[in-house]
């Protein structure tokens, strides 16, 4: 197996050893060997990292004409397109997610540069017409230095997702991504400084979450946040900018349902469903991991779901099947705790996915389950696997449906497929989420769709022209022209 070494930091544009020079073990998930070594940031890597990005934000980054930064966003978006096969195998390698899903990510970060690339000369103000003696204006201004705490489920995109509307808006950055996933990232961060991103707008400090992580959160240089992961250390996260007065987004999961009224396409349901839960292995926020199904259609439905989920086929990320190795050993245990509590509370399982023959033994393998019917109060029902686990419950009307969509402490997405009109908008309507699909679900990723959660989901706003925004501040000019 290949191996890597990217045993240092990122800090004003250029590699930089850390303060300890500690270095920690990367594993692939497919194998389980250890086949990587990064960084192990501390908190006086990060205050110097923050240093380095104020710099930047004061100087070259911050002076540049937006068309400008737009242009060299949009330069990086292309590097990372040339640079696809290279950025595929280290994705695929580090996340053990099939190479097509890896490819994919890539695609989708290439997008996200060119996206806020071009977003970057349209962040317009606005006149008030106030007061005839008055001439009052809105500008959009950047923070200036935001922090970034990424997870490991998808690191190259959420490299895009997280810093490239916040670059655009005229911040700088710092970013602590996850231990278990993140070197996508530090060749991302080489290739923006090779196309010409000035030194110290992107620096990076990979490290543990409870020092690196934790130091990010709570520095004082910081202007606001950007936390994506689990729900307690966004709360974390969330305290330590109240301490400092600052702004964040977090998004931090969710238990997304998909309703199905009796008068659905089934045919177009049925593939766009199990790949809700079996894309990236179950690892993805807004996994559709709960598919309620109106009570008249239920058997019907659920045993052809079943027989559509029996053919889904786990293997390496070389062998690009439908589902790959979890992340880690500990995501793997947590997933089959979930497994086996359902087992032990008498929980049918309406089919099994396969392994692939002579798979690594030490690879981070588990067997994606279709769960049915869930009783409402279970845990499958209510909380988050984060793994190949589906959850089928029925309901008896639209009410009912209504309440069990919303029934969870979460909110992030959902989706309602149905042909009723007046029923697809009133449903639609009553969803506590931030994104709604009907007749369809997640529409692709969408970089240019708003996203992100209510409730214990998070708040805030990633993708589409809310990002850029939500990276701003808002500045009222008024002029007393007499
Ligand atoms: O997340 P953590 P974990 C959910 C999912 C998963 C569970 C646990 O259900 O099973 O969370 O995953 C950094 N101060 N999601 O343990 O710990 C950490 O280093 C500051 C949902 O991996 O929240 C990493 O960079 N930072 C999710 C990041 O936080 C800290 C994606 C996320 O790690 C820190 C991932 C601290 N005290 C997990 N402790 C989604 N929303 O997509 C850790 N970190």
């Amino acid at each position: 197996m290949m191996t890597y070494s990217f045993p240092e930091l990122f800090i004003g544009g250029r590699p930089t050893k850390g303060e300890t020079g500690e270095t920690m073990p990367v594993f692939a998930p497919s194998t389980g060997e250890a086949f990587a070594r990064i960084a192990c940031g501390t908190a006086g890597d990060i205050d110097r990292a923050v240093k380095a990005a104020r710099a930047a934000f004061e100087g070259a980054w911050g002076r540049m004409a937006p068309a400008d930064r737009g242009r060299l966003l949009q330069r990086l978006g292309r590097r990372i397109e040339e640079a696809s096969d290279e950025l595929t195998l280290i994705e695929a390698m580090d996340t053990g997610k099939p190479m097509s899903q890896a490819r994919a990510d890539i695609a989708a970060v290439a997008r996200y540069f060119e996206f806020y690339g071009a977003a970057a000369d349209k962040v317009h103000g606005e006149v008030i017409p106030y007061s005839p003696s008055y001439f009052v204006t809105v500008v959009k201004e950047p923070y200036g230095v935001t922090g970034h705490i990424l997870p490991w489920n998808y690191p190259a995109q959420m490299f895009g997702r997280s810093l490239a509307p916040s670059l655009a808006a005229g911040n700088t950055v710092v970013l602590k991504p996850a231990e278990e996933a993140c070197l996508s990232i530090l060749r991302l961060t080489e290739l923006a400084a090779e196309v010409g991103i000035p030194d110290g707008a992107i620096n990076v400090v990979p490290g543990r979450g409870e020092e690196a992580g934790a130091a990010l959160a709570a520095h004082p240089g910081i202007n606001f946040l950007s936390f994506t992961g689990s729900p307690e250390v966004g709360t974390l996260v969330q305290k330590a900018a109240a301490e400092n007065h600052i702004g964040c987004v977090l998004e931090l999961g969710g238990k997304s349902p998909q309703i199905l009224f009796s008068d659905a396409d089934f045919a177009k349901a049925m593939p766009t469903i199990v790949k809700a839960i079996v894309q990236n292995g179950g690892q993805t926020c807004s996994a559709g991991s709960r598919v309620l199904i109106e009570s008249s259609v239920y058997d019907r439905f659920a045993s052809d779901l079943a027989e559509a989920f029996s053919k889904i086929r786990v293997g390496s990320h070389e062998m690009d099947l439908d589902c790959g190795a979890l992340i880690s050993a500990g995501q793997r245990a947590r997933v089959e705790g979930f497994i086996a509590r359902a087992q032990a509370e008498g929980v049918p399982c309406l089919a099994q996915g396969s392994l692939a023959p002579n798979l690594p033994k030490d690879g981070y393998y588990v067997v994606p389950r279709l769960y049915g019917p869930v009783p409402r109060t279970n845990s499958l029902a209510r909380d988050e696997v984060f793994g190949p686990v589906l959850s089928v419950i029925p309901f008896d009307d639209e009410a009912d449906a209504i309440r069990l969509a919303n029934g969870t402490d979460f909110g992030l997405i959902a989706s309602v497929w149905t042909r009723d009109g007046g029923r697809q908008m009133r449903v639609a309507r009553a969803m506590q989420c931030g994104q709604v699909f009907i007749n369809n679900y997640g529409a692709g990723g969408g970089v240019e769709l708003p996203f992100g959660g209510v409730k214990k989901s998070g708040h805030g706003r990633e993708k589409g022209f809310a990002a850029v925004h939500e990276f701003c501040t808002t500045k009222t000019i008024v002029i007393d022209h007499g």
